[in-house]
């Protein structure tokens, strides 16, 4: 391996740790049969946690054309995670509360 080629793998190794501290997660809560924050502004790569504090069952789904996903329904003290990998905006909903609504925009 010549020294030029071991300078560009440092480099690139040290874009990548870069870009992975970069990335941020959030979290949203389920509490009293809304989630919460309302609304959260994130950038490109970031993570948001979805926690049900409720006593109850929530799902978290979207039908978005940015990013459509369901992480099913789950119960109190449980979390799932979604990564949002482009930017524009998100609808999260509950499908077993058809009133819960959160937006979140990717930046
Ligand atoms: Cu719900």
């Amino acid at each position: 391996m010549t020294f030029d080629k071991i300078v560009f793998g440092i480099a690139l190794v040290a874009l990548l740790a870069a870009g992975a501290a970069n990335a941020a997660e959030y979290e949203v809560v389920q509490k009293n049969k809304a989630f919460s924050p309302k609304e959260l502004n994130i950038k490109v790569g970031d993570t948001v946690k979805f926690t049900n504090e409720d006593n109850f069952f929530h799902n978290v789904f979207s039908l978005s054309d940015l990013k459509t996903f369901d992480l099913g329904s789950y119960p109190k003290g449980e979390f799932k995670s979604v990564t949002f990998d482009k930017a524009g905006k998100v609808e999260v909903e509950c499908a077993i509360h058809p009133s819960m609504l959160m937006i979140i925009n990717v930046q």
